[in-house]
Parts: C-alpha cells; sequence; structure tokens
C-alpha cells in the first residue's frame, strides 16, 4: 500500500475523529493506523500506560506544589495524557521538539531532568533546560510561535539534507494566530519536514472552540496545501500511529502533515483559572467518561493482561516522580537576585548595568545592616 493510499485511508478530516481504543477499551480496526503499530505489542501498550500515568502524577504533584505555594503557577495538562504520550513516543531521539507551556508530558518522554520541568514555574530560573540535551527546545508562552520556529527548523534539515523531523504542539486557540498561519504557509511552500500536531482540548482560557473555527480544526490545513489527520486524543494508540505516519511522511520528503488530536482539558487553564465560572460541568463528567488512561486498562484487560501488576508498577514509577519532583523542588536553592539579568543580552551594556546597579541599591534596603539602621 503506498503512502497516499494510506493517507487517503486516514483522511478524515470532516468526519469522525479516528479512534483505535473506544472508552470501554474495545480495539477498533484500521487498517492504515494498525500498519503503523506493528511492532506495538502489549507489553508496549503498558509501558503507554505506564508513562501516561506517570505524567498524570507528574501533573497532580505540581498543581499540588503550586497550591501550597511552592510553585508560582501551573498549567495542568489532566485529560491530554494520550495526546502527548502517544505523539511524544512516535518521535526519534534526533527529531526536535516546540511546544507551548502545556506539554510536560511530551518533556517528560523526552527525558528533561524533572526538577528542570519546574524551576521555571518557581522563578528560579529564566529556562528549564538545555533545549540541545534533548532536542527539545523550552517552552513558548507566545501563543503559536513555536509553530514558526518549528517551520524554520525543519526548513534547515530540508536544506542540509537531514532525516530529521521537528514537531510543533500548539492548542485550538492557536489557530486563530497569524503566526500558525504563517509557520503552515512556509512549512507547505517548502514541504518542510514538520509535523503539526494540535491538540483541541476545546478551550483557549474562557473561549470554546467553535470561536475559533467554523469548521474541523484539521480541515483548515487543506486550504494550504497541508496533508491532515483527525484522531481522538484521548486514545494513545491513535495518537502513536498518526504521528509516526505523519514522521514518515517528514522523512521521505512528502512534506508537513497537520494532525489533531481531539481532546480534553479536564483541569483549569492554569492555576489562577477557575473553569467552573464558564464551562458546563456536565461537559466535564462527559468527558471524563473518555478518560485516556481507564481506557488503556480496559483495553489490556481485553487482551488478558495482568491489570494488577501494571498498575502496580506505574503507581511506583508515579510515586517514585512524584517523590523526586518534591524533593528537588522543595530544597533547591533560591536564585541570586543578580541572575534575573543573566542570559537576556548576549553582552552587557550600559542601561542593563544601571539597572543592575539600581536594583543591587533596592536589595541593600533588605540587608541586615539597612534593618539595624531603621
Ligand atoms: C500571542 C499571545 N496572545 C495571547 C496570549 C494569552 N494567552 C495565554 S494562553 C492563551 C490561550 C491558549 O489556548 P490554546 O491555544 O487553545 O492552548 P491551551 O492553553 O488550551 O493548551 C492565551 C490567549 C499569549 N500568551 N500569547
Amino acid at each position: 500500500m503506498s503512502r497516499e493510499d494510506l493517507l487517503t485511508m486516514a483522511d478524515t478530516a470532516s468526519s469522525e475523529p479516528i479512534q483505535l481504543v473506544a472508552p470501554d477499551g474495545t480495539r477498533h480496526r484500521h487498517a492504515a493506523f494498525d500498519a503503523m503499530l506493528a511492532d506495538v505489542n502489549d507489553d508496549a501498550v503498558a509501558d503507554l500506560y505506564v508513562d501516561m500515568v506517570a505524567v498524570r502524577r507528574i501533573d497532580t504533584e505540581a498543581t499540588a506544589l503550586q497550591r501550597q505555594g511552592e510553585l508560582a503557577l501551573w498549567p495542568p495538562l489532566l485529560g491530554q495524557e494520550a495526546a502527548q504520550v502517544g505523539s511524544a513516543r512516535a518521535l526519534r531521539e534526533d527529531d526536535f521538539v516546540f511546544t507551548s507551556y502545556r506539554e510536560n508530558g511530551v518533556a517528560y518522554c523526552r527525558g528533561v531532568d524533572l526538577d528542570d520541568l519546574l524551576t521555571v514555574w518557581r522563578g528560579n530560573a529564566s529556562s528549564g533546560w538545555d533545549p540541545y540535551g534533548i532536542n527539545m527546545a523550552t517552552p513558548q508562552i507566545i501563543i503559536g510561535a513555536q509553530t514558526l520556529h518549528a517551520t524554520g527548523y525543519a526548513m534547515g534539515v530540508k536544506f542540509d539534507g537531514g532525516t530529521q523531523a521537528s514537531v510543533a504542539y500548539f492548542g485550538d486557540g492557536a489557530i486563530t494566530q497569524g503566526d500558525v498561519n504563517e509557520a503552515l504557509a512556509f512549512a507547505a511552500s517548502y514541504q518542510a519536514p514538520v509535523v503539526f500536531f494540535c491538540q483541541n482540548n476545546q478551550w483557549a482560557i474562557s473561549e470554546p472552540v467553535g470561536l475559533q473555527t467554523r469548521v474541523p480544526i484539521a480541515q483548515r490545513a487543506d486550504g494550504f496545501g497541508i496533508e491532515h489527520l483527525r484522531i481522538d486524543g484521548n486514545d494513545v494508540l491513535a495518537t502513536m500511529a498518526a504521528t509516526r505516519m505523519a514522521l514518515e511522511r517528514a522523512r521521505a520528503g512528502d512534506g508537513p502533515t497537520f494532525i489533531e488530536a481531539v481532546t480534553y482539558r479536564m483541569g483549569p487553564h492554569t492555576t489562577a483559572d477557575d473553569p467552573t465560572r464558564y464551562r458546563d460541568a456536565a461537559e466535564l463528567e462527559e468527558w471524563k467518561e473518555k478518560d485516556p488512561i481507564t481506557r488503556i486498562e480496559a483495553y489490556l484487560h481485553t487482551r488478558g493482561m495482568a491489570v494488577d501488576g501494571f498498575r502496580e508498577a506505574a503507581q511506583h514509577r508515579a510515586d517514585d516522580v512524584a517523590e523526586k519532583l518534591r524533593h528537588g523542588i522543595t530544597t533547591m536553592a533560591d536564585p541570586e537576585w543578580q541572575a534575573v539579568f543573566e542570559n537576556v543580552y548576549a553582552e552587557d551594556h550600559s542601561w542593563l548595568e544601571r539597572q543592575r546597579e539600581q536594583y543591587g541599591r533596592y536589595q541593600d534596603l533588605f540587608s541586615s545592616d539597612a534593618e539595624g539602621k531603621a
């Protein structure tokens, strides 16, 4: 079956998202997607389950740390574990990932140091990690800007004759941004090896997705001449298959692919948000039924796997990760005040020097000497 055939079969942009595992664990067959998962046996699915449990635990632990005053802010990903784990586990180590602030599950799969995951949210560092250490840029707060970075990177790979791909993760709200539309236009023009991975979690803070688009998001890609896939983003197998398919196209020189992973943000936008003010409680209940983790448990049960065994393994991993996260953040030394001036400009200049000096004088007001004089 040619790649074109695979994509034609998988092309359901305007219909129901492609699903391989239903919420009750039933496995649906899909020739093109199943072909992408030929090597994914039950043990590999159980590994994805363990990853998702660990990622959910990172999220709940970080939310608790924020509530306890250890972090300034946290953007929860509760409900989006399958979209993030399935896609991230499809990547090759040398692919390069560009994300927004919510892709902490992707960062976990890329192997980010757990301390590095939280330092920015504590205000201890101006950036999270060395992007070249894990081939993943630090999170972008400007909505959609990372799609341009990913496209530029992919164009570079293409000009250099490489086989890596880049992946841009963004939300449904981002599709309204000019940056994203420019990125799609450039990616299509240059047939860049980039995957656009849109997690449609239904809300851009308090704005529902219906305000961003009148057609399914995946369909937007059509206007740019970009292949697209619309998948159930709460189904880790569908997510993995779609991302593998898109990466295969990128490596074969067939250009960009746009994936819309239909999912749901079960928590608030950030810990500073209160979703009960804008969304219906029934909507949340409806999506809880589609939980990405319980469906894989149910699926593995239908496969005759010892569910208790891998549930326990997942629990251990999650406990371990949570303990490391908490220990790292609560024992982290506060940065020196001068650090805020570092890594902003390539070289010092007189304005920076003056600001540092003024801030230093301000800091002196709090020194023990100053207190003595008061
Ligand atoms: C260019 C820009 N405009 C506005 C904001 C403020 N803002 C932060 S998050 C957000 C909503 C983003 O929603 P979406 O793209 O759906 O991603 P999600 O947060 O749901 O993952 C907005 C408007 C911003 N960070 N950058």
